[in-house]
């Protein structure tokens, strides 16, 4: 049988953490975001596929590669606000879909950015816990695909 598969998608300028307005995104890099998420699955016997992106096209060719695995971490970062298409390529998802944001998206000083168009097509959100919010997701799905193993 092969590994369950989870995807961790990334949004446009997500590539550029660690760099830029650290008072905000912390310090840590995409680089290390990858690191933190090989590492809160390494044990578990499933397959990671840790991809980033600012084009609209791939995020949405990645989500209908995901329709079908065990689960899907994605900070869409930007598409959140006006991206119909990435809400419906996730609305065709069959598996759980777990939003993370890096920031309090309630508590940033643009208040636009409380309100993502794709929450409703999650299973669930984590926002404003940092990177941590990307393992807290993984530990979630990797319950939920043990759950079903039995
Ligand atoms: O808090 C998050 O994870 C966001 O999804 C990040 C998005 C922002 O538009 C959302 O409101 C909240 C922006 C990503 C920009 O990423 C940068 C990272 C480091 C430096 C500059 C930008």
């Amino acid at each position: 049988m092969p590994s369950p598969r989870i995807y961790v998608l990334n949004g446009p300028n997500l590539d550029l953490l660690g760099e830029r307005e650290p008072h905000i995104y912390g310090t840590q890099t995409l680089a290390d975001l990858e690191a933190l998420c090989r590492r809160a699955t390494a044990s578990a016997g499933v397959e990671l596929l840790f991809r980033q992106t600012a084009a609209e096209h791939q995020m949405i060719e990645w989500l209908h590669e995901a329709r079908r695995a065990a689960g899907v971490v994605i900070n869409p970062a930007g598409f959140c606000y006006h991206s119909v298409p990435v809400l419906d390529a996730l609305l065709a998802c069959e598996c759980p879909v777990i939003e993370v944001h890096i920031s309090n998206i309630h508590r940033r000083a643009e208040p636009w950015r409380a309100h993502s168009l794709l929450a409703p097509a999650a299973t669930g959100m984590i926002t404003g816990l940092g990177l941590d919010g990307y393992r807290l997701a993984l530990e979630h799905l990797l319950q939920r695909i043990a759950g079903s193993a039995h």
